[in-house]
């Protein structure tokens, strides 16, 4: 059972149990009476009936510790002589669709029960009360913007109203009170068309701090009531207000008080019993953080591990109680409340007995829930206020325990296993995950990760290798240049070059040379290619016979050609090139070609003699 201080049922017992002192009964009363001589006056020099009078009191004593009952609304209602009702037309009517609004409607005007309304009586509509159970059944304000002379609107009771608009049409809105569960941030009205609006109550409805924006707009405001809601967990927006004098948020979720001294005219705040940390996340930690204490079966948690403490204005943090009765201090381990005789609690902290190793490794979660020791009086009211409250209230924390798993250990390398960048150690608790992103290295490119890059922390140590390629190799290139001499040293075919990267193989072949016969070769005519020029001279002994012709010229053009442009070729072409090379390099098809084409033409040329004799010495028959 956690600790809550919440209004208006639990408040008397909620105000004993925190303090047992009658000084903070003395004080709310105070506040209460402050507050009341404030609405009476303000009553007086607005245009509001009496009933919004006695109604105003009562929005101020229903969740404070106030003994005095005022006449409600149905009893004013009641005890009201009714008034004259005057004479509806068809073109006036208006119509209420919401019987039960309806209905408190003809009764506030004391018309009789059933009554059609016209425009003309929601005209002499200046107060409206809607706090019996009838108004519970309310689920439509529809027709209520017809009330254009709405003072005071008083919702005091859970209804079912979802659609807060009509009152948005609302012009003369002074006193405006929305009590019911079903207003939230969202529903909240527009209300700025009511220029005037001084005091708004919106005690114990589903509003969140996302509503400030709309109240901030009614600058005219002096008044906010905000009692018990609990996420209302700051009241920071409300500096902006430049007539705000007055603000009550008992029973709120305010942990922060240091923004009071911004206000700029305020001089009254009732903020008894924050429940302060119910909507904070829960902290997270390893479980080594704790200190556990093996010999002793104990576990120590210090105060100053709690987070958000509530602050006053001047910085002070109140002190936790140091109770360790159920009603002042509450600690589960993984949801199960400790008992009290074995919390033992000082200043700094709790420390929890007979907690077995077992206990220990099994604690996953655990939330601290206590009562602060912050009566009137131990903490200081700024100047010029009238009254100032923070007493009381409870903290709230839940603290989420993990194993601390092993660490995962990053590594850049490159495919030689050189580190590129400094290892990296990612620690994190079990469970947790992890995804490593791999950074840009200038000049390489990832080639392969080992391990997995994204996971979650266990118990075992994990690592990831990522491994870079280097892009821009500049490979060198060396060139092989066959020459073809003859045994003059003349050069009798074109130089052939074969160019290509540094290593890569190559093995040349001595061409057929028409008119030449191969005698020998100086150099190495395969091997791999380096840095150095190699040169290869094949010499050619020259033949005795055919000196006429001479196709090898033509074939050393074309070889030439070809040569050249094997030389400009790009690396891909000269990878392509080595592969060749490893197999024979050598162009020698011209100079088959050539000779073939030779072999031919003789056979041609002779055979045609041969035809030519064979018809001649034919005719001579
Ligand atoms: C009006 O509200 C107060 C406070 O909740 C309550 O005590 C009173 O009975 C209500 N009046 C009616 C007529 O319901
Ligand atoms: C109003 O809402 C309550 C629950 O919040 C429901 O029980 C009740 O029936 C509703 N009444 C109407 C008239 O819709
Ligand atoms: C609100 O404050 C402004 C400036 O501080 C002042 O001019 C104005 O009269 C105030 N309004 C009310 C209703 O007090
Ligand atoms: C309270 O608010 C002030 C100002 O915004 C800030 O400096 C301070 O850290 C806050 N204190 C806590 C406990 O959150
Ligand atoms: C461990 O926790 C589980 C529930 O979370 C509970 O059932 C069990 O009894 C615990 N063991 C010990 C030794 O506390
Ligand atoms: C052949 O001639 C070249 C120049 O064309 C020369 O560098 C080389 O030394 C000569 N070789 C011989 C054996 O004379
Ligand atoms: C060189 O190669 C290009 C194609 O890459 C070709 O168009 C050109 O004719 C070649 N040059 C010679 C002289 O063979
Ligand atoms: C081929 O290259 C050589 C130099 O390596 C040059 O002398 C010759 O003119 C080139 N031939 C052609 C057709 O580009
Ligand atoms: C694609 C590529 O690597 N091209 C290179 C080929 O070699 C020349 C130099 O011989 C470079 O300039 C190119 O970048």
């Amino acid at each position: 059972m956690l600790l809550v201080l919440l209004a208006p049922t639990l408040l008397s017992s909620s105000l004993a149990l925190a303090d047992g002192s009658e000084n903070e009964v003395d004080q709310t009363t105070t506040a209460q009476t402050t507050a009341t001589e404030e609405t009476q006056e303000e009553t007086l020099d607005s245009s509001a009936s009496t009933e919004s009078s006695t109604t105003e009191e009562m929005s101020e004593t229903d969740t404070e510790v106030g003994t005095d009952t005022s006449s409600t609304a149905q009893e004013i209602a009641a005890t009201t002589t009714p008034t004259a009702e005057p004479l509806a037309t068809n073109a006036d009517a208006v119509t209420i669709p919401d019987a039960a609004l309806k209905q408190e409607i003809v009764a506030t005007l004391n018309l009789p029960v059933g009554s059609d309304l016209t425009k003309t009586d929601m005209e002499r509509l200046t107060s409206l009360d809607l706090n019996s159970s009838n108004s519970a059944q309310i689920s439509s304000l529809s027709g209520l913007e017809y009330a254009t002379n709405l003072a005071t609107i008083y919702m005091n009771i859970d209804n079912n109203v979802t659609d807060f608009s009509p009152l948005e049409q609302l012009t003369s809105l002074t006193y405006v009170t929305l009590q019911t569960a079903s207003l939230n941030s969202a529903n909240f009205p527009d209300l700025t068309k009511s220029t005037g609006i001084t005091n708004l109550n919106l005690g114990g409805t589903d509003i969140d701090n996302n509503v400030f924006p709309k109240i901030t707009q009614l600058t005219q405001l002096k008044r906010i009531y905000l009692d018990s809601n609990m996420k209302i967990t700051t009241i920071e927006p409300l500096k902006h207000l430049p007539n705000l004098t007055s603000l009550s948020v008992q029973f709120c979720g305010i942990t922060n008080f240091t923004v009071i001294p911004e206000f700029p005219v305020l001089n009254n705040l009732a903020a008894f019993g924050q429940n302060t940390g119910r909507y904070d996340e829960p902290t997270t930690i390893g479980r080594s953080s704790l200190d556990y204490d093996i010999a002793q079966q104990t576990i120590f948690l210090p105060f100053s591990m709690m987070p958000n403490r509530m602050t006053n204005f001047d910085g002070y943090v109140p002190p936790f109680s140091t109770s360790n009765s159920a009603s002042n201090t509450y600690l589960d381990f993984n949801g199960q409340q400790l008992p009290s005789n074995r919390l033992q609690i000082t200043d700094q902290g709790i420390t929890v007995s007979g907690v077995t190793e077992d206990e220990f490794k099994n604690i996953t979660s655990f939330e601290y829930n206590a009562r602060l020791n912050n009566p009137a009086g131990t903490y200081a009211q700024p100047d010029g206020f009238t009254f100032y409250a923070i007493s009381s209230g409870t903290y709230l924390h839940q603290f989420n325990v993990l194993d601390d798993g092993q660490p995962v250990t990053v590594q850049y390398k490159d495919t030689k296993g050189n580190e590129l960048l400094p290892d990296e150690i990612l620690t994190g608790f079990v469970g947790k995950t992890f995804a490593i992103s791999t950074p840009e290295i200038a000049g390489y490119t990832l080639k392969e990760t080992v391990g997995e890059p994204s996971g979650s922390f266990t118990n075992q140590e994990q690592t990831v290798t990522f491994i870079y390629e280097e892009v821009s190799v500049i490979k060198k290139k060396g060139t092989v240049i066959a020459h073809y001499v003859d045994t003059d040293n003349h050069t009798i075919k074109t130089d052939f070059r074969f160019v290509d990267v540094i290593d890569a193989p190559f093995t040349l072949e001595q061409p057929k040379i028409e008119g030449y016969t191969f005698k020998e070769v100086i150099g190495a005519t395969s091997g791999k290619v380096t840095e150095e020029e190699q040169e290869v001279t094949y010499i050619y002994t020259k033949n005795k016979i055919e000196e006429k012709t001479d196709p090898s010229k033509t074939t050393a053009a074309t070889n030439q050609n070809s040569a050249n442009n094997s030389t400009s070729n790009n690396n891909e072409t000269a990878q392509k090139n080595t592969a060749a090379a490893t197999k024979k390099v050598f162009p020698s098809t011209g100079e088959k070609a050539a000779s073939s084409l030779f072999v031919l033409g003789i056979i041609l040329v002779a055979g045609a003699v041969a035809y030519f004799m064979f018809r001649k010495a034919k005719q001579k028959k």
